[in-house]
C-alpha cells in the first residue's frame, strides 16, 4: 500500500504498511483499485449519451465511490470487493453505449477501462499495482492527486446535498472529466494546475448547494447555546455530517423515552430551527472525532456514525457502534438506505438504547453556535461598526480539522493567545481545539465564531465576500482576514480548492503541509497563492499582525 492523503500519512510521507488510521494494506489497496475503475468509467462515459437512469446510476456510484475512501470512512475489505464488483458491471453497461457511439473502436482505451477480472486474489494483485505510485512522474503524481482528494471531499458534500434531493448534473459531469483526466498521460504539469482550479470553482458549487439544500430543509441556522451536558435517560449518539439521517433519528426516537445527542461535526445541527422542536434533542456530547474511544465508551449507549471519522472502535462499545451511509467497518452493525425511498430503520439502536444506562457525564454548561452567513449578516451593523471603529483589528479564520497530533496544540494557543480585539471565525471540528476556552466578547460579538461543519466554510466565503461589498473594497484580500486553517482529511482539500478559486490568498495550512505536494507543486502554491505552513505561536502571531 501507499496512501498519502490526510494530514497524519505516516512519517509526513505515507503510510506504507498499514494506516496510521487503522486502514489495512489490502483494503487500502482495493480503495485504490476502486478509485481506478471509477476513473475507467468515467472515461467511458465521459461524451456519451447514456439513458438517464444509467447516468444517475453512474454519477451515484461515483459519488459514493470517492466517498468511501475518504479517510476513517470505510474499513471493510468486503464492501470494497463487492464495489469493485459493481464497478465492473457498471462500466460494462456503459461499455455498450459507448461501442456504440465508437463502433470503430478506440485503438488506446486505457487500461482503466478494460481491465477485469473474476477472483478476489485478482483483485489484490492488480490493486497492488494501480495506486498513487504508478504515476511515475511526482508532479504528475502529485496533481493528479490533489484533484482526486479534492474530488472525494466534493463527493461527501454532492453527497449529502443528493440526500436532502440537491443534484447538479453539470457538476457530475465535471467529476467525470476530472477523474478520466487523471488517466491522460498528454496532459502536463500547467493542464493539471488549470484543472485544480477548475475543481475548485466546482468545489464552490457543491458547498453551495449543500448550503442551499441544508437551509431550504432545515432553515437557516440561528445562534443557538448548546448544552454540553447530559440528562439522566439513555440516548444515542449521533456523529458525522449527515443531516438527512439525523431528521430521521430524530423523529423515530420522538416519545420513546430515548434521548440524541450530536458528536463532533455533528454538533451544528443545534443551530438549524426544524431540529429544536424536538425536546429529546438534549445536546453535543464530547468533543472532535480523534477522541471517539474514551467518549464513546463513557456514552454507554448505541451511536451512529453517518459518515467519515471513524476511529477503530474498541471492544467495550463495539456492540453499541452503528454504521450507514458509505461509512462501516468490519464487525460493525451497517443501517442500510431503506426499501424504495422509505426512511432508513434505526429501530434496532432505538431498542438497544432502552437497554442502557445514561450516558456518564463529561462536562457541563453550554456552548455558542450558529454564526452562517444569514445570522451574521443579520447583525452585519453591528461587525461593521465594531471594524471601523477599531473594536475588531482583525478576523482570523481557523476552520478545518482537528485531529490527534500533539502538534495541533498550537490552535488551543494561537486562539487563546490572539490579543483581545480579534475575532476568530471557525467551521468544521478544527472548533474542539478551543471552542470551550472563555475568549469573551467584544461588544456583544462572541470572539470565537462558528459557522457550522467543515462544508460551511462557504458561510465564511460568503460573508468575507459579503463584508468586501460592505466595505467597497475591490479584492477580498484587502479585508482584515487571516487565514490559520488546520487540515486533517480530503473534505479540508476541497475547501482550501474553494478557496483559492475565490482568490483567497495567503493561507497558512498545518499543523504539517500535505505530503501530496510535490516541491513543485507546493512551489506553484507558494508563488501564486502565498500559501504557506505555520511555525509557532508566537512567530506567527507577529507574522499575521505584522506587529
Ligand atoms: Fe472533521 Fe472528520 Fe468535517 Fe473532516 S469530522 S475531520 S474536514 O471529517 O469533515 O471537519
Ligand atoms: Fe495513512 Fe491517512 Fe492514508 Fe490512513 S488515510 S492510510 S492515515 S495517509
Amino acid at each position: 500500500m501507499f496512501c498519502f492523503q490526510c494530514q497524519e500519512a505516516s512519517k509526513g510521507t505515507g503510510c506504507t504498511i498499514a494506516g496510521v488510521c487503522g486502514k489495512p494494506h489490502d483494503v487500502a489497496n482495493l480503495q485504490d483499485l476502486l478509485i481506478y475503475l471509477v476513473k475507467g468509467i468515467s472515461f467511458l462515459s465521459l461524451d456519451v449519451r447514456l439513458p438517464e437512469e444509467l447516468e444517475q446510476r453512474v454519477s451515484l456510484f461515483i459519488m459514493d465511490s470517492l466517498f468511501a475512501t475518504i479517510t476513517n470512512a470505510n474499513f471493510d475489505r468486503k464492501l470494497f470487493v463487492g464495489r469493485i464488483r459493481e464497478a465492473m458491471a457498471l462500466r460494462g453497461e456503459v461499455r455498450v453505449y459507448f461501442n456504440e457511439q465508437y463502433p470503430e473502436g478506440m485503438v488506446n482505451l486505457p487500461d482503466a477501462a478494460v481491465w477485469e477480472a473474476e477472483h478476489e486474489a485478482a483483485f489484490d494483485e492488480k490493486a497492488r499495482t494501480v495506486g498513487v505510485l504508478s504515476t511515475r512522474d511526482e508532479d504528475i503524481r502529485s496533481l493528479r492527486e490533489l484533484i482526486t482528494y479534492g474530488l472525494k471531499g466534493m463527493a461527501a458534500y454532492t453527497y449529502h446535498a443528493l440526500h436532502l434531493e440537491n443534484e447538479d448534473n453539470e457538476l457530475n459531469r465535471f467529476m467525470r472529466r476530472a477523474l478520466a483526466a487523471t488517466l491522460d498521460d498528454s496532459l502536463e504539469v500547467q493542464d493539471l494546475v488549470a484543472l485544480t482550479m477548475e475543481t475548485g470553482k466546482y468545489g464552490v458549487n457543491a458547498m453551495a448547494m449543500l448550503d442551499s439544500a441544508n437551509t431550504t430543509a432545515y432553515g437557516n441556522p440561528e445562534i443557538t447555546k448548546v448544552n454540553i451536558g447530559v440528562r439522566n435517560r439513555p440516548g444515542i449518539l449521533i456523529s458525522g455530517h449527515d443531516l438527512k439521517d439525523l431528521e430521521e433519528l430524530l423523529k423515530q426516537t420522538e416519545g420513546t423515552g430515548v434521548d440524541v445527542y450530536t458528536h463532533s461535526e455533528m454538533l451544528p445541527a443545534h443551530y438549524y430551527p426544524a431540529f429544536k422542536k424536538y425536546e429529546h434533542f438534549v445536546g453535543n456530547y464530547g468533543n472532535a472525532w480523534w477522541k471517539q474511544s474514551s467518549e464513546f465508551e463513557a456514552f454507554n449507549g448505541p451511536i451512529l456514525m453517518t459518515t467519515n471519522c471513524i476511529v477503530p472502535p474498541k471492544d467495550s462499545y463495539k456492540h453499541r457502534i452503528y454504521t450507514t451511509g458509505n461509512t462501516g467497518f468490519p464487525g460493525v452493525r451497517h443501517i442500510p438506505e431503506g426499501i424504495s425511498g422509505a426512511a432508513k430503520d434505526f429501530s434496532a439502536l432505538i431498542e438497544q438504547a432502552k437497554e442502557c444506562p445514561a450516558p456518564t457525564e463529561l462536562e457541563t454548561g453550554e456552548i455558542i453556535g450558529g454564526f452562517a452567513h444569514a445570522a451574521v449578516m443579520n447583525v452585519a451593523d453591528q461587525v461593521v461598526d465594531a471594524v471601523k471603529s477599531g473594536a475588531i483589528r482583525r478576523f482570523f479564520v481557523m476552520a478545518g480539522c482537528d485531529g490527534r497530533m500533539k502538534s495541533r496544540n498550537y490552535y488551543t494557543d494561537f486562539a487563546a493567545q490572539l490579543p483581545k480585539d480579534t475575532v476568530i471565525l471557525t467551521a468544521g471540528c478544527a472548533k474542539y481545539k478551543y471552542n470551550k476556552l472563555d475568549l469573551g466578547e467584544i461588544g456583544g460579538i462572541p470572539r470565537v465564531l462558528d459557522a457550522g461543519q467543515c462544508n460551511d466554510s462557504y458561510s465564511l466565503a460568503v460573508i468575507a465576500l459579503k463584508l468586501k461589498e460592505v466595505f467597497g473594497l475591490e479584492d477580498i484580500n484587502e479585508l482584515p482576514i487571516s487565514y490559520n486553517i488546520a487540515w486533517y482529511e480530503q473534505k479540508a482539500v476541497i475547501v482550501l480548492l474553494a478557496l483559492l478559486y475565490l482568490g483567497v490568498k495567503n493561507i497558512h495550512l498545518g499543523p504539517t503541509l500535505p505530503a501530496f505536494l510535490s516541491p513543485n507543486v507546493a512551489k506553484v502554491l507558494v508563488e501564486n497563492f502565498g500559501i504557506g505552513g505555520i511555525t509557532n505561536v508566537e512567530d506567527d502571531m507577529k507574522m499575521f499582525l505584522g506587529d
